[in-house]
């Protein structure tokens, strides 16, 4: 049974070492966070998404995993730190990546293999992991191995994604990626697909940056589609109908911790990325054209007040790192709006989230930033009384317009003009 360290037990390292500790392997989860091994220990998940409490008591009722926080020796150890974005050089902050491969280097021993899950710019195993390492005073590749193996799964269905997904894995040489394929493929049901640590790298960054150039183009459509006062979502829908075209949708900009920032780390050390680097531009001056329309809308009433349905990244989740909901909240109050809150999924945030009728109270105008399903079935009837005006702009397509139409409320939609 191959002993695995996993340092990092957060939304990936945690349902990662769970998954191994369900499948064969003795795991010990490792975090700097006392917190979360506290709740570990005490036998409960420091967050939840579908699944995780089951994996958890199914790896304690096997008493393959136990949650530490210092590193210890093993047989193979698995980095799955955060990878933050350091947002004035606009390349990756390497800080949690090398911390944990410093606490791996006392620890690492002849024929340890050492994975690294946590997104990186392409040739971080080559060079900087290799370097922290070797100062073990063992050499890779010949006294120790070392892989990519980047994560995918997309938050709110991660376990599935983590067991269904092909996975992609990339050895500093062959043997390390053999060595990482026969430990994956414990649980992995997707295929297998086996390739060098700098072209996973690479592959990982690539896959977020064609998802966000996706993005600025069908936000880019919306604005044209506005010039000749057409139906953007229609077009699109009708466009993808052709079996070559696959056009993503717009909203109100690109949030998260992955989409809007790994183009910087593919970018970070390249010469020619106009294209990526106008993608990102066109994603993050979304809510300034989001706010440009609702300012249309709402043109010479006295202290406007906007309620901004959904704060959270995307739909369905509590995530709001990196939400383009924040930009536009704070564009608005600059304009002089008074800005009231509504989100089911989201409970704190830097601003404060309302119920309801609170949130609507006195607003002249709905503003839907975040695609939760709760929108797409709302009856405004029970809230609209307490609207001072009856106006709601829709940035994702995603309410039902028949609806708030017979309930009174003039109607804009991203990427239609002026159409209703
Ligand atoms: N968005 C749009 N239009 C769309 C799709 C998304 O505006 O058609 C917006 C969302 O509202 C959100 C942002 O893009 O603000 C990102 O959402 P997402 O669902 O595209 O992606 P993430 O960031 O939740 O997860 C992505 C996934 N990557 C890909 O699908 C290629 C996931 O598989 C990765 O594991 C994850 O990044 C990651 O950790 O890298």
């Amino acid at each position: 049974m191959s002993k695995i360290c996993v340092l990092g037990q957060g939304y990936i390292g945690l349902p990662t070492a769970l998954l191994f500790a369900n499948n064969g392997c003795e795991v010990v989860g490792i975090d700097v966070n006392k917190h979360v091994v506290d709740t570990l220990k005490a036998g409960k998940m420091p967050f939840e998404e579908t699944g995780f409490q089951e994996l958890l008591d199914g790896a304690i009722s096997r008493k393959t995993f136990r949650a530490e926080s210092f590193v210890e020796e093993a047989d193979v150890f698995l980095v799955a730190v955060p990878t933050p974005f350091d947002s004035e050089m606009r390349m990756a902050d390497l800080r949690y990546v090398i911390s944990a491969c410093e606490m791996i280097v006392p620890h690492l021993r002849k024929d340890n293999l050492v994975i690294i899950e946590s997104t990186i710019p392409p040739n971080t195993c080559d060079k900087q992991v290799k370097q922290i390492l070797e100062k073990s005073g063992l050499k890779m590749c010949e006294d120790f191995y070392v892989s990519h193996c980047p994560e995918r799964a997309i938050p709110g269905n991660t376990l599935r994604e983590m067991v269904y997904n092909d996975r992609v894995i990339g050895g500093v040489d062959e043997k390390s990626t053999q060595l990482t394929a026969d430990l994956y493929v414990s649980f992995v049901k997707g295929n297998l697909h086996l390739t060098t640590s700098t072209t996973a790298e690479m592959i990982k960054l690539m896959e977020n940056t064609f998802r966000d150039v996706n993005i600025a183009l069908a936000n880019e459509f919306t604005q044209i589609a506005d010039d000749y006062n057409i139906n953007v979502w229609e077009a699109i829908e009708i466009a993808n109908k052709h079996p070559r075209v696959n056009i993503l949708k717009p909203g109100p900009g690109v949030g998260g911790h992955c989409i809007a920032i790994d183009p910087w780390f593919l970018t970070e050390n390249a010469n020619n990325s106009s294209l990526i680097m106008m993608s990102r531009q066109i994603n993050d001056s979304m809510p300034q054209y989001v706010l440009k329309m609702v300012k249309e809308m709402l043109a010479g009433i006295e202290n406007p007040t906007i309620t901004v349905f959904g704060v959270a990244y995307k739909g369905d989740i509590a995530d709001t790192r990196a939400t383009p909901a924040k930009k536009f909240i704070k564009l608005a109050e600059k304009e002089g709006f008074r800005v009231k809150i509504y989100d089911p999924f989201v409970e704190e945030w830097s601003y404060p989230i309302l119920g309801l009728e609170e949130a609507v109270e006195g607003s002249d105008c709905i503003v839907v930033l975040t695609d939760h399903s709760e929108f797409s079935s709302m009856e405004p009837e029970i809230f609209t009384r307490k609207m001072r005006r009856l106006n709601i702009v829709d940035t994702r397509s995603i309410i039902n317009k028949k609806i708030w139409k017979k309930v009174g409320y003039t109607i804009r939609l991203i990427g239609t003009s002026g159409q209703k």
